[in-house]
């Protein structure tokens, strides 16, 4: 039987497309709402476009494809933008899009929940997403898959010890079918997470605990396409890659400002940079 699978585009005009698009609809969908943390979500778009469109291997009209490649967005703070590349990819509707944080018992309430097609894990309690991740990718060896499983992580999340618990579990089991990725936007709620708990010399960590680990630049698709296509960098090791990211990235006046962790535009200012950024015609009830 011939599986319906997506088929990874690779063509990097249309990745950057569809980061661009990211970024537009989390300040669209956060204005619209009047909340959300968008900071955290613009730092994220290269990595889910290139994930989405040129890496992973799923089904957007079969979700729960056995076979699919999962991702979790273990900073799950930052779904405004995975909420658009999955409305993208196929998984619901876009309009669905302009229930944010704004409907009674919303499929996209403010972290996202597993009642929304595509979300693989709820997320949002930080700490969690690489353990949950780990167990997946050991299911599926266990199972004889070949499935592979992706897990975004904030830095300022690795301050929690649970990480590092997985990390290591990981690497004991040997799981080169595991992938986090480090959105390394250098700041965490209220500081630069070097102010709050010293993560540097973060690559080192990962590899003392038994990762093959790249540093690459988040934002350049190219990168991180040639990146993602050489998993696992060691075999039999799982893969750790570090995204020197920017937070509030494409936006300037939230870029690498603390204060855009969790801020959005007012309409005023929605309206101000409309023909600059070519937005959306922002539509309140
Ligand atoms: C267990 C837990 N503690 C605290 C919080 C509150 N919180 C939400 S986002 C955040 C900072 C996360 O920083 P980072 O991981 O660097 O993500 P970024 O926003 O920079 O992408 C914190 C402390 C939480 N969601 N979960
Ligand atoms: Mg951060």
């Amino acid at each position: 039987m011939v599986l319906p699978v997506y088929k990874a585009s690779e063509n990097i005009d249309t990745i950057r497309e569809a980061a661009d698009r990211i970024r537009k609809d989390c300040i669209r969908m956060s204005t619209r709402a009047g909340t959300g943390h968008l900071g955290p979500a613009l730092s994220l778009a290269e990595i889910l476009a290139v994930l989405y469109k040129g890496v992973m291997r799923y089904d957007a009209q079969n979700p729960k494809w056995p076979e699919r490649d999962r991702f979790i967005l273990s900073k799950g703070h930052g779904c405004l933008a995975l909420y658009s590349m999955l409305s993208q990819a196929g998984f619901f509707e876009r309009s669905l899009l302009d229930e944010f944080c704004s409907v009674y018992d919303t499929m996209l309430p403010g972290h996202p929940e597993i009642k929304l097609p595509g979300v693989e894990a709820n997320t949002g309690s930080l700490g969690h997403g690489i353990a949950l991740g780990m167990g997946m990718a050991l299911a599926a060896r266990i199972d004889g898959r070949d499935s592979r499983v992706f897990v975004v992580t904030g830095d300022g999340e690795l301050q929690e010890g649970s990480n590092w618990e997985a990390a290591m579990a990981a690497a004991h089991h040997r799981l080169d079918n595991l992938i986090v990725i480090v959105d390394r936007n250098k700041l965490q709620l209220g500081d630069f997470t070097e102010n709050i708990s010293q993560l540097e010399p973060l690559a080192d960590k990962w590899r003392s605990f038994g990762w093959g680990v790249r540093v690459v630049d988040g934002h350049n698709i190219e990168e991180l396409l040639s990146t993602f296509k050489q998993v696992p960098f060691v075999c039999g090791k799982p893969s750790a890659v570090i995204a020197s990211t920017i937070k509030g990235k494409g936006l300037a006046i939230a870029e690498n400002k603390v204060e855009w962790h969790y801020k959005v535009l007012t309409p005023q200012q929605y309206e101000e940079l409309k023909n600059e950024m070519s937005l959306e015609e922002l539509c309140h009830e």
